[in-house]
Order: C-alpha cells, then structure tokens, then sequence
C-alpha cells in the first residue's frame, strides 16, 4: 500500500464518528434499556448512533481544576467580587424559596446559593455539551471510569423518559451534570424534589426546585442543622483548640496551604455532606468560603 495512502487512512479513521450503536461495548446497555427498562429498540439505536464522540470531554475529565490546581489558584477562581455581590442578588431575590427550604431541610440559604454558585455562577452557565455525547463519550471512549458512566447513561435514558425531556436535548458539563446544581442523572432522579408544586422536579427551568434540590441532596447526605461546618485549628495549641462537640458523628482533618502558610482545619458532618456533592476537599472548602461571604 503506498505510504500516503496509509496515511489517508489512518486520518480518516481517528475522525470516522463513532457509530456508538454498532460497537461491541454498547450491546449490554442496549440489551438492559430494552429488556428490563422496556425502552423500543430502535429508539435506543436511533439515540446512540447520534451520540457524537467529543475529545474535549475526554481531555476534561483526565485533568480536573480539582486535582491539578492550587488552592489558592481554586480559591480565587471562586472567592472572587462578581460572585459573592450575584450571590447576594441571588439571596435577595429567591429569599421567600431559601427561607423555606431551609426550614424545611435544614440547610442555611447561604450554603445553599454557595454551591449553585460555585456550580453555575446561580443558573448562569449550565454546561454546553450535550449530556447524551458526554455519557456516550465517557461511557465508551474512557475506560477507566466506564462503569460509571454506563449507569448514568441508562440513568439518564430513565430520567428523559420520566419527565419527557427530548434525549438529545439537556446540555451539561463535559461529565453529564446537569441544571442549575449540576445535577448528575442519578442523582436527578434520586434527589430532585417539586419545590415549587407544578407537579415535576426541573432542574434546567424553576430556581425553586433546584434549591429545594441542593437542599435535599445535603439533608439526605448528612446535613446536620445548626451544625457547622468547619473549624480552624491552632496547629500550636491542638488540644486546647478543638474540643470535637459530642453531636459530631464523624469528622476529618484537613490542610489548606494558602500562599506560604499551612491552615488546619476540622470538617465536620456537614463538610462531608458537600464532599457527597463533589468528593474534592477544595470544592466543598470553596463552598464553605463563598457561603460565608455570602452573609448579609
Ligand atoms: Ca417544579
């Protein structure tokens, strides 16, 4: 074969979009959302042979900000003027809403509007790819966390299907997040309430049910009422400086280098209900930061 030739082909093949309805791993997906899901077979092809692969999914879920940046460089990414004066604009303008959930659930409207800032900048910037190519890209294009994202696709197949959302339709982060909390299609279909009584949980539309949402989604993962969430030890003075209060059931320890210094911190419950939200330590300290700002 002649060189240019191979060459040829080789180019072609690496842009070939993936038919992700033909491949050999899809076959066990299809088979599950047609025999236990009772999906139409033919829905399910037509869905995944327009899935498109995306490599920039790919290249985003192999270096997350989380573990590749600095605190201070995370930090100032999210503790920043813009952020905290749209939160309390936020605040101000859902008050009657975060009053009420936090009644209801427990968690105080600052950390509620906190994470739906640190999440989408309060409803600003929900994602722009399309969730069914992220699942399909992640779920056959990246091995290492395949599992995963093969039950959020047949999640996500489930979720569309109950609230009678188009497939093709939602948009969301590279890894299929979706909404004004960025919620995963699990964790939709698990922890999405109706706060605002239309009879659905939409999480792309009502504010009203993505706070009732986040909200929820802490109660269920811990979220301990009047608890706090953080304290910061005095690494000279341990003993003295933090005397864990009884009504903690777990707590971890925890450093932050911020600029030359080492900061010590205790996490308590409610700390590990954020890390339920996203596992990185950076993320729920961000949050607890930006809710703290967030304090009229
Ligand atoms: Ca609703």
């Amino acid at each position: 074969m002649n060189k240019l030739f191979t060459l040829l082909i080789i180019f072609f093949s690496a842009y070939v979009p993936a038919n992700y309805s033909e491949i050999p791993a899809s076959s066990q997906i299809i088979e599950e959302l047609v025999n236990e899901h009772g999906f139409e077979k033919e829905y399910v092809l037509d869905v995944l042979s327009n899935a498109k692969k995306q490599q920039k999914i790919i290249d985003s879920i192999s270096s997350p900000a989380e573990f590749t940046w600095t605190w201070d460089r995370y930090k100032k990414l999210f503790i920043e003027e813009k952020r905290i004066s749209n939160g309390k604009k936020f605040i101000e303008e859902n008050i009657d809403t975060l009053q009420r959930a936090e009644k209801v659930y427990g968690v105080p409207k600052e950390v509620i509007a906190s994470i739906l800032g640190v999440e989408t900048r309060y409803g600003k910037i929900m994602g722009s790819y399309r969730v069914i190519d992220s699942l399909a890209t992640l779920s056959f294009e990246y091995p290492r966390r395949e599992k995963f994202f093969r039950k959020e696709l047949i999640e996500f197949f489930l979720l569309t299907r109950e609230n009678n959302i188009d497939i093709n339709m939602p948009k969301g982060s590279y890894a299929g997040a979706m909404g004004y909390g960025q919620f995963i299609s699990s964790s939709y279909r698990a922890y999405s309430v109706d706060f605002d009584g239309d009879g659905s949980a939409d999480l792309f539309n009502s504010v009203d049910d993505a706070i009732g949402s986040v909200a929820n989604y802490l109660y269920v993962h811990g979220w301990k009422r009047e608890g706090t969430i953080v304290q910061m030890v005095d690494i000279n003075n341990v003993r003295k400086a933090f005397k864990p209060d009884k009504s903690l059931t777990k707590f971890i320890s925890l450093t932050f280098k911020e600029g030359e210094k080492d900061l010590y911190f205790i996490g308590d419950d409610n700390f590990i209900a954020i890390t339920k939200y996203n596992i990185s330590h950076f993320y729920a300290m961000a949050v607890y930061y930006l809710s703290e700002e967030l304090k009229i």
